[in-house]
């Protein structure tokens, strides 16, 4: 008989938590974005491989590409830590949610000889050749927007692009925090000849995230800066989920003593016990107590899966098959 799953079936967030975040620069990048669109060939859309179906912000996206009017590319990205034997269920599931979606590329820009890299350009460049360019049909000059949620790895792809095709060095900043790109720069040259230039973008949240493990997915792999949501918020998901997908990895790497838990406060406490994670507290009565730090525990949980120490983890599996937010 197949063993029952004792921990939770459902993840809730606390009563009145909404997570969403969507600051002034992203309302004001939607509008620059627009204001380029004419003079772009090519839209490159970036997202984490670790969420290939949630997250992606695509009513705003489908307009930029003019519902698929623009040649489109999807760049799975950070695919070092999704794991290659979940590719192929990747592209099968994002078909058949979108069977429109005909380029998909996976990239991992910590390794620049990664096929996906250099399937990029000239990929770009045969969708601009076979597409009418209208306004812009007289121009040598191939202009690829990129665009995506924020922390995906956008301006890492330009920089990795530069480094390969010019040998040139860095021009985009790239930062482990979201929000790094804030506003749409100059376009930067990445290939000479034809000569292709790459516009950054800042990441774009949708304004409201009404799906809350949509929320928190996005959260955990890193494109919502951590304090927004909480860290013990996001360490309690990815509890949640490990559990519920019956990766117990983590038991072993926080040296649980007694096993899966499903208890975040109880997991975290004895992890920092273990760690001697402690930090003086100042009490109501004026008393410093020594505690263990919870805090600190949680973000080194969060960065063991961030990291791929928990695993290669597709967050949009469910059971063998993708769950669809
Ligand atoms: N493991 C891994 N990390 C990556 C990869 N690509 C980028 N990163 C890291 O992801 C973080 C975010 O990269 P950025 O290029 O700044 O991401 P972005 O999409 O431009 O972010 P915003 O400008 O904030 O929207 C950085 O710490 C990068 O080093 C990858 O393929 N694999
Ligand atoms: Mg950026």
């Amino acid at each position: 008989m197949a063993q029952l799953n004792p921990f939770r079936k459902a993840f809730h967030l606390p009563s009145k938590q909404r997570i969403n975040w969507f600051p002034g620069h992203m309302t004001k990048a939607r509008g620059q974005i627009q204001h380029k669109l004419r003079n772009v060939d090519c839209i490159v859309e970036v997202h984490d491989a670790r969420i290939p179906i949630s997250g992606r912000n695509s009513q705003f996206f489908d307009t930029i590409t003019g519902n698929g009017v623009k040649p489109h590319i999807l760049i799975l990205n950070k695919v070092d830590l999704l794991g290659a034997n979940q590719r192929n269920a990747v592209v099968r599931q994002l078909r058949t949610l979108q069977p429109e979606l005909k380029n998909i590329l996976f990239s991992n820009c910590k390794d620049q000889r990664y096929p996906g890299i250099s399937n990029i350009v000239p990929l770009a460049t045969k969708l601009v050749s076979e597409s009418s360019r209208y306004n812009r049909a007289q121009s040598a000059d191939h202009n690829i927007m990129i665009i995506g949620v924020p922390n995906v790895g956008k301006s890492s792809i330009i920089n990795v692009l530069r480094n390969v095709h010019l040998k040139k060095r860095s021009a985009a900043r790239v930062g482990a925090e979201a929000g790094i790109t804030r506003a749409v720069g100059e376009r930067i040259k990445i290939q000479q000849n034809p000569p292709v230039y790459m516009i950054d973008t800042p990441g774009i949240l949708q304004p409201s995230i009404k799906d809350d493990e949509m929320g928190m997915k996005l959260a955990l792999v890193g494109c919502l800066p951590d304090h927004i949501v909480g860290e013990e918020l996001i360490a309690d998901y990815l509890l949640y989920w490990l559990n519920k997908h019956k990766r117990y990895e983590y038991v072993e790497k926080l040296e649980l003593s007694s096993g899966p838990n499903d208890s975040i406060s109880s997991v975290l406490a004895e992890y920092a016990h273990k760690q001697e994670m402690f930090h003086r507290v100042k009490q109501y009565n004026g008393q410093v107590e020594v505690m263990t730090n919870l805090l600190a525990a949680a973000r080194k949980f969060i960065s063991f899966f961030r990291t791929g120490q928990l695993g290669d983890i597709n967050l949009d599996e469910y059971n063998g098959h993708l769950n669809i937010n």
